[in-house]
């Protein structure tokens, strides 16, 4: 099986630093897309960092290889030789492209805070996929959970959204229509790459390169059709800034970083680590710097350990409480 054991320090290490990357993205993007004199196209920049995790992730298999040879071999046999599994790989490079591009719209049009705590219906939806593609089962009590948890991190992540002037017209229902588009994309995209990371031994590092080749592919062709003439016309890199570089750099290391967490963990326990984490950074923050800590976060915050409590809890056996049922019509039956 591909998910080798690592520390549980390791698993701790990877979605810390994935949690710090996402609060960080969204609030750069956003930044990016409102005080920019020169607005850069979104396109150009979802393309790019598919060029970059495809160039860390050639890196990471070399370094998992060991040497030259053994990577090569490696990548003549699953890239060159496997066209059906760069098909394959290339159903959630599609998801992700229109995820990516998505994000880029809300955050135009919606402020960070809005969209930080309507993106997190991706919890149940991701929790909704796991149960459907991956025939894993969800107890009553785990699915409470994850409506808990996705009201928690709202709680928890909740500012009164800030009026920032922005380049573009903001239109709020195109905001929240490409939420929608990209919290489903997010759940089934993620769903899928695991389950084709995990019926196979076949390397992280490997099933990367086959998703990110055809991502490069599909993001250059969104390139064409949306901004074609324009950055024919501007150019490709037509209003980077150091920000827009630092977006990028992020929006790769965090996929990268997403990547690790789903092999060692799942889609789910990505979204319940990730809110514990944004739970524990803020009350360093209250502890370190003195931030304010309102009611409206010490409430999120119960939900989100409640909710993580109750996840946890081993299953109710089913089949015992069936048969109980079962005894008691029995008796009900003879009674009468
Ligand atoms: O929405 P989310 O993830 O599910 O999106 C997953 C992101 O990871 C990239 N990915 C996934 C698998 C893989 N093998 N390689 C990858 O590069 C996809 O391209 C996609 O960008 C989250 O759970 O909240 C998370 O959110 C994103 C991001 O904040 C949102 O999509 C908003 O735009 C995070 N990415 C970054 O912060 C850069 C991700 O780490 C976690």
């Amino acid at each position: 099986m591909a998910n080798e054991s690592v520390g549980v320090l390791f698993k701790l290490y990877c979605l810390t630093v994935m949690t710090l990357i996402v609060a960080t993205y969204t609030v750069a993007l956003r930044y990016t897309r409102t005080v920019t004199s020169e607005l850069y196209f979104s396109t150009t920049a979802v393309c790019i960092t598919e060029v970059i995790k495809l160039l860390l992730s050639l890196v990471m298999l070399f370094r998992e290889a060991g040497d030259l040879g053994r990577c090569k071999t490696a990548l003549v046999n699953h890239i060159f030789r496997s066209p059906k599994e760069l098909l394959k790989l290339s159903v959630p490079s599609v998801v992700y492209a229109i995820q990516n591009n998505m994000a880029f719209i809300a955050l135009s049009n919606l402020d960070a805070a809005v969209y930080q705590v309507t993106y997190q219906l991706k919890i149940p939806c991701t929790a909704l996929c796991t149960v459907l593609m991956l025939n894993r089962s969800l107890s009553r009590l785990q699915w409470f959970s994850v409506f808990m948890l996705c009201g928690g991190v709202t709680l928890v992540q909740w500012t009164p959204p800030e009026s920032t002037k922005v380049q573009m017209e903001q239109n709020p229902f195109l905001g929240f229509v490409a939420i929608a588009v990209a919290v489903l994309c997010s759940g089934f995209a993620g769903v899928y790459f695991e389950k084709v990371l995990k019926s196979s031994d076949t390397s992280l590092w490997v099933r990367n390169i086959q998703m990110y080749l055809s991502g490069i592919l599909v993001t250059l062709i969104g390139v064409y059709m949306t901004d074609g003439t324009k950055v024919l016309e501007k150019g490709f890199f037509y209003g980077y800034t150091s920000w827009v570089c630092f977006v990028i750099f992020l929006a790769s290391v965090g996929g990268m970083y997403t990547s690790v967490v789903v092999k060692y963990t799942d889609n789910i326990m990505k979204g319940f680590s990730a809110a514990a984490a944004i739970v524990l950074s803020t009350v360093a923050s209250v502890i370190l710097f003195g931030l304010q800590i309102t009611t409206t976060f010490i409430t999120g915050g119960m939900l989100v350990c409640v909710s993580i409590y109750l996840y946890g809890l081993p299953k109710q056996d089913t089949t015992k409480v069936q048969r109980a049922d079962a005894d008691t019509t029995k008796q009900k039956l003879v009674a009468n």
